[in-house]
């Protein structure tokens, strides 16, 4: 796979897709979310890969929006179109993809850069990360699943006040207010990064896979409706092989070997 604006690697079955697009603090023109796009589903048809990462070249995760770019500048733009095919399809995409996904947040997130991070499985964070609602500063409202995503890990309260003041969030507030799952060095971020997402990679697929698509759905369900939904996606995972595999290792007193 050749592209221009992102920069990818398999290793060890965990894939890692890095915005590449230092100079503009990796915004996303239409090409960077196409290709990063294009790049999920083929990572997410790649029997080999088990997890995926995204992170960002040099001193940002990602800038948002591009601003600069013609979509943008040309005066002429269906926001809601441009949403539609750009940026909803890829938080969409990475919400319901079947593999867990780790956000390496290297520096700063903002706007949809700040959703792009928000739609991943799991956020280690550097404490140079900050995280940004840029949006009132242009006018505009949050998109990209920021309407969604913040007020249910951080709450209403907070997610209005950086909503409408645009003020950074740090790293240790993202940590204490459910943003982020941890803060590593900085210098050791990819390293301690690819060991997490290693762990995930020979964990269990299918009761990863079905873990996530369970607890998504549950946030839009009442508890009878969540209860009845675990218990038939249990039924799905108790059939497989990996739960015949993971009681056996139980019983043998080992670990398990989900690796098939
Ligand atoms: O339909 C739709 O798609 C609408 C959807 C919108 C979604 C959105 O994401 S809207 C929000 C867009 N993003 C922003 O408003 C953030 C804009 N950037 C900033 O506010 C600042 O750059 C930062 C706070 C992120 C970082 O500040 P600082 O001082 O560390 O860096 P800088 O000097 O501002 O930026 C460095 C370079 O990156 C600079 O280029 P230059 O002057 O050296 O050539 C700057 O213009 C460029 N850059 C930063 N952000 C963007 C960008 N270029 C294009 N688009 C950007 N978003």
């Amino acid at each position: 796979m050749e592209f221009e604006t992102i920069a990818i690697e398999r290793k060890e079955k965990v894939a890692t897709i890095r915005f590449n697009r230092p100079s503009n603090l990796n915004a996303f023109n239409d090409l960077m979310i196409s290709e990063s796009i294009q790049a999920l589903n083929a990572f997410r048809d790649d029997a080999g890969t088990r997890c995926i990462v995204m992170t960002g070249e040099g001193r940002a995760f990602s800038a948002g929006q591009d601003l600069k770019s013609a979509m943008i500048t040309s005066g002429d733009v269906s926001f809601s179109e441009h949403l539609r095919q750009g940026y909803n399809e890829l938080v969409l995409l990475m919400t319901q993809l079947e593999k867990p996904i780790i956000a390496a947040v290297n520096g700063i997130a903002a706007g949809a850069g700040f959703g792009v991070a928000l739609a991943a499985d799991i956020r280690l964070v550097s404490p140079k990360a900050t995280f940004m609602l840029a949006f009132s500063r242009l006018g505009l409202i949050p998109d990209s699943g920021l309407t969604w995503f913040l007020p249910r890990l951080m709450g209403y309260g907070r997610a209005f006040e950086k909503a409408v003041t645009a003020e950074q969030i740090s790293a240790d507030e993202a940590l204490s207010w459910g943003l982020a799952n941890t803060i590593i060095p900085h210098e050791q971020l990819m390293a301690v990064t690819h060991a997490w997402a290693l762990r995930l990679a020979e964990g269990s697929a299918i009761a990863i896979a079905l873990t996530k698509q369970a607890m998504y759905r549950a946030m839009s369900k009442s508890l009878e409706e969540a209860l009845e939904d675990e218990a038939s996606l249990q039924d799905v995972a108790g059939k497989t092989g990996d739960f015949i595999e993971g009681v056996d290792a139980f019983l043998q007193k080992r670990e398990p070997d989900f690796s098939h």
